[in-house]
This record gives C-alpha cells, structure tokens and sequence, in this order.
C-alpha cells in the first residue's frame, strides 16, 4: 500500500472541540448566571466552536406573559453579545428558531424511562414551587436539553453545578441510543468552573440565586444599577458572628466571599487576611463594589446592542440558519437510524 506522507498542505487540522451552552429567558439574568455559567462561556469560546443558545423552549414550562417573552428574549439575546461572544466565531441563536430541537427531543422521549426522570432534583422543586401548573413539559425538560447538546455533538457542555444531573442524563440518554444504533451522538461532558459555580440567595444562602425568585431582594440582576446592587447586598443575609473567614454554619459570608473571589480573582485566604479585625459593613460595601465594576461593562455593551434592533434581527437570523445547518444534520442521521421514510 502506497505510503500517505503528512506534509503542511494535506494535514488535517486537529477537529476544534465543540461546547454548547443554553440559557433561558425566564428572568433577566442574574449575578448567579453571569459568574456560574456566561462569565466561562466568553473564555471558553475562543478555545473551542461553540453554540450558544436563548433557551425559549425551556422557558415555557412555566407560564411565562407573551409580551415579557418576547422581550426577554431578545435582551438575553443581546446579553450574550454584550458579554464578548462573537458571532463572527460562535453560533447564537434562539432555541426556538431551530425545529430540530422540539423533533429531536420527541424522538429521545422514546428512549427515556419515566423511572429516571423522576429523580430529577430540579422538577421537584419546581413543582414545589409552581404547584398549580406541573406540566408534562417540565417533567420531560431534561430531554429537551439533551436534545439541545446532542444535535450539536458537543463535547463540552459549560453550566452551573445545579445542571450537573440533567447532563447525566443527556449522556445516559446518548449512549443508550449508539448502544441500539451504533455511534450516533458524541458522549458530551460538563465543565464546572472552579469558582462562582454554585452563587446562593442573598436573602436565603441555602438556595441558589435564581431569576426566578419572587423576591428581588434574594438576587442581583446583571442590569441592576450600581445603588441597587449596593443597597441588595448590604441587606445580604450574614450571621450575628461578625467575623470574615469561611466556614460552617456561614453560609451568608461563605456566599459573598466567593462572589468577592470570583470578581477580584482573590483566594479565601487573600479575603480574609484583607478584613481580619473588620467588620461585615466594610465587607459588603467592598463586595457590592467589586460587582458593579465586573458587571458595568456588561451593562454598557447591553445598551449599545439593545439600541440597533434590526441589527438584532439580522444576527438572530444568522445564527438560526447555521444553527439549523448542523442541528438537520444530526436528525437526519437519526430519523435514519429510528427508520423514518426520509423524503
Ligand atoms: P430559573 O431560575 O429561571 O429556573 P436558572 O437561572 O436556574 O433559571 P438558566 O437560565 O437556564 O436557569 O441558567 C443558565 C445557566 O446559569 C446554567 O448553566 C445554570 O447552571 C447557571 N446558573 C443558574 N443559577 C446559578 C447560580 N445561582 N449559580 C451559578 N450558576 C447558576
Ligand atoms: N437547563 C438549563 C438551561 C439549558 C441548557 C441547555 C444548558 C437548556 N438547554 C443545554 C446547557 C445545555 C438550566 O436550567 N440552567
């Protein structure tokens, strides 16, 4: 056999790692977002191919008003922008705008048992907390979100720790799908951040901050202006202890000092040898201070992309027409694979 000499003009690139990452627009983002999961998608995205995505689908499992959907959606949009993703180099695009995710997640619900959803974590407390509408949609939820990753055959899925079971589950939904059919879908891992993975209420530190949350108080909305953010987190929930350092029982400090950490890049270590002898009030003004600067420039781009709508409109529209480029690809192979009659 003849041999294939490797020379500079016939090497094959070494393939780009693909990651991809949803967020949905059920809220304005928050603090919790930004530095558990957005914050790790701008450096991740310069390393590998990513696809970055408005979760609208998702957001639907809970009753959302049309007009705020809407809305929220293309600020989301805009976020992702005003948070250095290029659209240049990444993919980003509106859930909604690419069919194949609601196929394909109809499809995966064949291959998942009911047994295996029912543990999910996150639809207990949902129900908990939207008792009066615990619908199909929020039960099969993780489906969808596999449906999201596999289309893309990431291998990389960047997310908070509380999405950690939903990827085992888009990985167990993977692999029992190329045990029938032979390698279809790339097996994806999550990546965790160190830091800022897990961002806890500021009126409950025991729950995670989330957009959701009745209570404005309990969270830090990345568009809040500087004299919110300092009057929400000087009313942040501490201890009657008094003193700065990490440990048992101080959930509250535990909280703000890694919120200041993953600001000021700053070890626990560092943060408590800056406030040894001082008190909490000098602690949350320096907390809320490092916040507003990490979030001004977010804010400041966020303005400058909400003012050009049509330009809005075009980048949404070209990332829904790569975005379905790919995602077609993969349901093609599969609706092969289930034995649909493709046309
Ligand atoms: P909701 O609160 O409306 O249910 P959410 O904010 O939990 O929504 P998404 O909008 O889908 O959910 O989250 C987008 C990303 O932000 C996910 O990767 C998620 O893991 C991460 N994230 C959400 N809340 C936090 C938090 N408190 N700390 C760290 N990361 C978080
Ligand atoms: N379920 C996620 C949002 C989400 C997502 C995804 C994250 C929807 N689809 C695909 C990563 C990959 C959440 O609630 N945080």
């Amino acid at each position: 056999m003849e041999e294939k000499i490797i020379t500079t003009e016939n090497a094959q690139p070494e393939r780009k790692k693909k990651i991809l990452s949803c967020i949905q627009p059920s809220g304005i983002p928050t603090l919790g977002n930004y530095l558990g999961a957005l914050k790790n998608w701008t450096k991740l995205s310069s390393d590998f191919d990513g696809a970055f995505a408005v979760a609208d689908l998702h957001a639907i499992t809970v009753r959302q008003d049309p007009k705020k959907l809407r809305q929220q959606s293309n600020e989301v949009f805009a976020l992702l922008l005003a948070i250095g993703l290029d659209p240049e180099k990444s993919i980003i695009f509106l859930q909604s705008q690419v069919p194949a995710h609601s196929q394909l997640a109809w499809i995966l619900n064949c291959y998942t048992q009911f047994g295996e959803m029912s543990r999910m974590t996150q639809f207990k407390d949902k129900s908990l907390s939207h008792a009066d509408n615990i619908n199909v949609g929020l039960f099969s939820y993780p489906v969808l979100m596999a449906a999201d990753i596999l289309l893309y055959q990431a291998d990389l899925v960047p997310v908070g720790a509380d999405q950690k079971q939903h990827l085992e589950i888009a990985r167990d939904i993977a692999n029992r799908f190329n045990g029938i059919y032979g390698k279809t879908f790339t097996i994806p891992d999550p990546y965790i951040g160190k830091s800022g993975a897990r961002v806890m209420s500021l009126q409950d530190p025991t729950k995670k901050m989330s957009k959701s949350d009745p209570n404005p108080k309990s969270y830090i909305s990345v568009f809040d202006t500087p004299e919110q953010i300092m009057k929400k987190i000087k009313s942040a929930v501490t201890d009657s202890e008094g003193g700065v350092y990490y440990g048992e029982g101080k959930e509250g400090v535990n909280n703000l000092m890694s919120i200041y950490s993953c600001c000021t890049g700053l070890t626990n270590e560092q943060i408590e040898a800056e406030f040894q002898g001082k008190g909490y009030g000098d602690f949350k003004v320096a907390v809320a201070e490092a916040v507003i600067e990490e979030l001004r420039p977010v804010r400041e781009k966020f303005d400058y992309y909400m003012k050009d709508t049509a330009e809005l409109k075009n980048l949404q529209a070209k990332g829904a027409e790569t975005a379905n480029r790919i995602a077609d690809r993969t349901l093609t192979k599969v609706m092969k694979k289930v034995g649909f009659v493709i046309p």
